[in-house]
């Protein structure tokens, strides 16, 4: 058990530590809370994003759902891909997603799993 925890926080150190020396060489970056909901999610969200214009790196933390995002703000601003993040069916801060793009990811991927 204690070992695990060990590894758990070795793992998450890392993380932290990939992620702002990643992004240490970008100007602009913005951290938006999303509605990720798992693996796949962050995949879609980071592919997505990715090519969108002005995107220069994406990367998703599914602990607290909050995308990092590096961009260049002569193509984009953060109204913009606060609406990518929103049109690809994820909450992005105070911007609701998008309801069409929402509906069409898989079950396990919406806000609100439906009751059987
Ligand atoms: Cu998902």
């Amino acid at each position: 058990m204690r070992k695990l925890i060990a590894l758990i926080i070795v793992g998450m150190a890392f993380n932290f530590g990939a992620t702002a020396q990643d992004f240490a060489k970008y100007d602009k970056v913005i951290k938006v809370k999303t509605s990720a909901v798992c693996k796949m999610c962050k995949e879609r969200i980071e592919r997505d994003l990715s090519l969108t214009k002005g995107v220069e790196k994406a990367i998703l933390n599914l602990d607290d759902k909050v995308v990092t995002v590096a961009y260049n703000e002569k193509k984009t601003s953060p109204e913009k891909l606060k609406e990518a993040i929103s049109k690809i069916g994820y909450d992005a801060d105070e911007v609701i997603a998008d309801q069409k793009a929402h509906d069409r990811l898989p079950d396990c991927c919406q806000k609100d799993v439906k009751p059987h």
